[in-house]
Parts: C-alpha cells; structure tokens; sequence
C-alpha cells in the first residue's frame, strides 16, 4: 500500500483536491512528493498565511475543498490568521501540519508547539493523528466538520508527526469507503413551521428578504420568492452574485432604510453579525423574524425567529413555496416602488460620482475615479476582489460583478493578493482584478513573486494615498488631530512589482486610466500603483465604523440602540 504520507495524497485526490498551497518544510516534506506524484498542483508561496487565505478564496469561487499544507511550528503560526480568517466566514478548508516526530515528544523538539491547541478555538475540528490506522477516519471526519453537515462550516485542522508519515500502513487499514465524499444533509422542516412562516411571509407589508453563505447553491429557489413576494432583497457580501443586480428586488442603495422599515424579515442561512445590526429591535424596529438555517448561528444567534425553519435552503424554499400555494402575497407595492426609486436614484448618484469626482486638497485623484475606470475596464464574469480601509468601502459600493470576495467580517486586510492568485489560477480565462489600498497591499505584497511564478494572471490596483487611510481619518476627527503612525511613505508599489518581475506603471492622472489598464490586462500579471486624495471621506468611515461605537457597528444603529435601551429602562 504505502506509506501513511501517499494515503493522505490519495484522500485528497480521491476528494477532487487538484491545488494544494503550501510552503516546504522537513515536517511535512514526506507528504509533497506523493501528492505531487499524484497530479494534484503544489502552489508553493511565500508565507504560509498566504497559502490560508488562498486556499479560502479556491473555496469560495470554486466550491472545491481548499486545502493549505504548512510546516510545523511557525508555519502552524504564521497560518493562524487564515485560519481565524475563514473561522469567522464560515469557509470550508482544510489545513494540514506536521508535528515532530511521535520518540520526541515532550523533549524540546525542533518546532514543536501544541498546535491543535492554539487552532482549536477557531476551528470546526483539531487533532493530531498519531495512529496509522486512524489517518483516514479522522481525515474523513475532518473533511465532514469543515463542510459543516449538521453544523457550521469552517476550517478543520489536522497533523501527523512526521514518523508516522514515513510509516507503511497496511491494506487492511485502508477503508474505501472513507474515501468518498460525503452527500450533504438535507433537512427540510416540518409543515407546521412552514406554514407558521408563509402567514408572516406572506401577510407582510414590506416584506425584506436576507441571504448568507447558507444560501448558496439555492439560487432558482431563491429567486422564486423573491419573484413571488415581490419584496425588497438584500444580499450580504458572502452571497454577492446570487441574485443579478438588475433583479427588480436587488436595492443596496437603501439597506438600512429597508432594515428599519421591513415589517417582516426573512433570513436564508444568514447569521445576525455586526453587518445586520445584531439583528436588534433598535435596527429592525418593525420586523418580525423568520429565519432559516442549518446551524445554531443562523438559526437563532442574537435573535430568536417568530418562526424558526430549521432547514438546507434550497429544500426549505422549495417547500416554503409548496406551503404557500394559492396565497397571494399582501406586499404593498407602492412602499416597493418608492425603494426602487430611491434605490435608483442613489445608484446614478454613484455612476455620476464615478465619472466626475473632484480631486482632494492635495490635487490627487479622488478613488471614486479610480473605481469608475477600473468598472469601465470590467468584462461580465471578472472576478474582483478588494482590500483595504476606505478603498475597500469605496470598492464595494462601486464595483458590481458576478465573483467578489473581500476582507470580510474578520476585517482582515492582507487577502487581497492571495485572493487574486487564487482565483487566477481557478479561472485563467477570466478577468481577475484585485483592487487594494497601500497599506492593505504590503502585508502579502512579496507574494507578487508567487504570481509570477504561477502565471497567474492577475491585475492589482493599488489605491495608494499614503496612509493607513481609515485610521489616519479617525484620528484627525476624534483624537484632536494628531495623527500618529498612520502615515506611509508613498512606496513605489510599481517598482516593487517590476522587481519581482510583474508588469508594473504608476499612475498620477486620472486620463491616463483606460490605456493604462488596457496594458495591464495585456501584461497581466501586472501592477497599478495609482495615487490617490487622503481627503476622500468612505461610506463606511461616514457611518462611524473605524471609531468601534460601543453597542453596534455603525454609529447611527449605535445612538438608535442607546435610545432603545434608554426607553426599556424608563418603563
Ligand atoms: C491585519 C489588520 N491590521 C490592522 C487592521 C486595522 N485597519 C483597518 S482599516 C486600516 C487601514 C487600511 O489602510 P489601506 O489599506 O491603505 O486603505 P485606506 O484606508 O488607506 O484606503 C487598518 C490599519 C485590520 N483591519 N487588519
């Protein structure tokens, strides 16, 4: 058979792994060369984080396990923030270590910390497997945790000292059917709830549909009871793309006035977080609750449902649909017309900021110029993915694409890079940009060299105004001015780029965008370091995110919150 180090090459084959990223290491250099034998691409990088968050974003765009194979000790380390990256968005990985060898233990070993103690917090599965004949249960069960059946996805984390994988393992040790993937459990609730939740659905006023990474693959479903209720929608980033944005239901531009006026809210495998107002009353003044979902988290997190459909999405719609036969839906549609047409009219605000922004104080390029070229330059099925402080929220609001990905509810600057090359590598044939501000760029700015390395095809656009942007702001607002060690220096990103040997122009004038993105894409991968105003004011900064209010995220849902809490206590 082999030894246990081609086993675990064969499970991952066996489970359609055909990209590994990694960085070498003698803990875990038995496991390259089997899973190299075994056809499946080692994407080798430059820091292991890199290889985390990587392996995150093959997940989120191919729906392929993403496995990320790093050494032991700091390579465990350096791995953790990716790890606590796709804990907090409920991503499927898989990340694999070594452990020294088994005759060592508890000696002062070379590299030796108590890894899946220090992962376990921000994992869905940790262990170590010191047993030959254990190596393809767990790995199955690992593999199970992280897809989440029967509960939450995320990242699971497994080792094996590295004597163990130099081990032979017998055939009779290796059960087949631990190879095959797992079907996802499909759970549908009882007709009672369904129908409990058709009365709220489909009695509602203003009735306002949520979706998570829970809905993903409920797509038809989903925009069935959109069609049919003739609701508002809301997408969260981790469902962008489910729902086209000229659907007649899709509004980003009135979030939170739909949040406050909805007079029922359906959630579709969507937690309550920071982005939804914890799902407080203070929030959602006037909604009753139907939420549906697989996992405690979505089901019931910060808020419990009126109606609770404990349930896959995809069957859960269907069978909400069936429940609902021959009721007609009392939405008024006058209250949805007038969204749309705040909704429409906040959108060509943006299309007219986008084109004719006024530079800043200092004569830079305001970034919504900069975002309106690099949207010009976009083809239908480009992916985009965006980093930064302000640049990101400046990106979100004014990119629109089928494929984003971003720093997500973790807020963790540095993915961008790795995104890129991920998604790259899954889709060579399709536009990739990342759009990044300065400071968010440098965290994983040497993995340029990865990109090169892989041709992978990426364009970079670095919003660079010189700062650390969204903090230098708060600073000048809330701390009398005084900015201190907010600042950078203005580096040559596209230097940089050239001297790792990627395509790489600065850019100063907002007309000299179209050309030079036109070379960027043909050069690609390739790099725009484009100056850009510090005076420029983001959505999110306006909202009072960077200034972390006390109760909730924005400061406008912070002041509702203390006068809901300020009118409890007075009754
Ligand atoms: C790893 C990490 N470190 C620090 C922060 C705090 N932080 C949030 S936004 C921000 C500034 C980002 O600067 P840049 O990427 O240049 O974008 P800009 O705000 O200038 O547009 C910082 C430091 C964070 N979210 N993540």
């Amino acid at each position: 058979m082999g030894d246990v180090a081609h086993l675990i090459a064969r499970f991952l084959k066996e489970r359609s792994v055909d990209r590994v990223f990694s960085l070498c290491g003698g803990h875990i250099l038995p496991m390259w060369d089997p899973v190299h034998c075994m056809g499946i691409s080692i994407v080798d990088v430059r820091d292991e984080r890199a290889a985390v968050h990587m392996a995150h974003a093959h997940r989120e765009l191919t729906g392929r396990l993403g496995v990320a194979l790093v050494t032991a000790g700091p390579g465990l380390t350096n791995a953790v923030t990716g790890i606590a990256n796709a804990h907090v968005s409920r991503v499927p990985i898989l990340v694999i270590s070594g452990v020294p060898p088994r005759p060592q233990e508890n000696m002062g070993a070379l590299q030796a910390v108590p890894q899946a103690e220090i992962v376990r917090p921000i994992t869905r599965y940790a262990r170590t497997v010191s047993r030959a004949e254990h190596v393809l249960r767990e790995l199955d069960e690992a593999v199970s945790c992280a897809e989440g059946h029967c509960n939450e996805p995320g990242p699971a984390f497994i080792d094996f000292p590295t004597d163990l994988l130099r081990e032979e393992i017998p055939e009779a040790f290796v059960d087949p059917s631990r190879f095959r993937a797992r079907e996802p459990v499909r759970i549908i609730p009882s007709a009672e709830t369904l129908g409990a939740a058709v009365k709220i659905l489909w009695h509602a006023k203003r009735p306002l549909v949520i979706s998570g990474r829970g809905a993903r693959g409920a797509e038809p479903e989903l925009l069935k009871i959109l069609d049919v209720l003739g609701c508002v929608y809301m997408d969260t980033a981790e469902s962008r793309g489910l729902v086209p944005e000229d659907h007649p239901a899709y509004m980003p531009a009135v979030r939170a006035r739909a949040m406050q006026e909805a007079d029922a809210v359906l959630t579709v495998g969507r937690t309550l977080d920071f982005q939804l107002g914890y799902g407080s009353g203070a929030v959602f003044p006037h909604a009753r609750f139907v939420r549906m979902g697989t996992s405690a988290g979505e089901l019931r997190g910060n808020r419990r449902g009126d109606v609770e459909l404990f349930g896959s999405a995809q069957e859960t719609l269907e069978a909400l649909m069936k429940a609902a036969k021959g009721a007609r839906p009392e939405t008024d549609r006058s209250w949805i017309e007038e969204m749309q047409s705040a909704d429409r009219g906040r959108r060509q605000g943006l299309v007219q900021k986008l084109a004719d922004a006024p530079p800043g104080n200092d004569g830079a390029m305001h970034p919504y110029r900069l975002l309106g070229h690099v949207r010009g330059s976009l083809q239908e099925d480009a992916v985009v993915i965006a980093d930064g402080g302000d640049f990101l929220s400046f990106a979100r609001v004014a990119l629109a694409c089928s494929a984003y990905l971003d720093c997500g509810p973790f807020g963790c600057l540095g993915v961008g890079v790795p995104f890129g090359i991920a998604s790259a590598l899954a889709f060579p044939g399709r536009q990739v940009v990342v759009v990044s501000g300065d400071g968010s760029f440098g965290f994983n700015a040497i993995e340029l060299d990865t990109c090169r390395r892989q041709g992978a095809r990426v364009v970079f656009v670095v919003a660079n105004n010189a700062g650390w942007n969204i903090e230098r702001n708060d600073q000048k607002e809330a701390y009398g001015g005084r900015i201190v060690g907010t600042e950078l220096e203005g580096c040559d990103y596209a230097m940089l780029a050239r001297s790792l040997g990627v395509y790489g122009e600065r850019i100063d004038r907002a007309e000299d965008l179209p050309d030079a993105l036109r070379r960027a894409f043909d050069s690609a991968p390739a790099l725009l370091d484009v100056m850009v105003t510090r005076d420029a004011v983001s959505p999110d900064a306006a909202a009072g995110l960077p200034g972390i209010p006390d109760r909730q995220a924005l400061s406008t849902w912070d002041e509702w919150e203390r006068e809901a809490q300020g009118a409890r206590r007075e009754a």
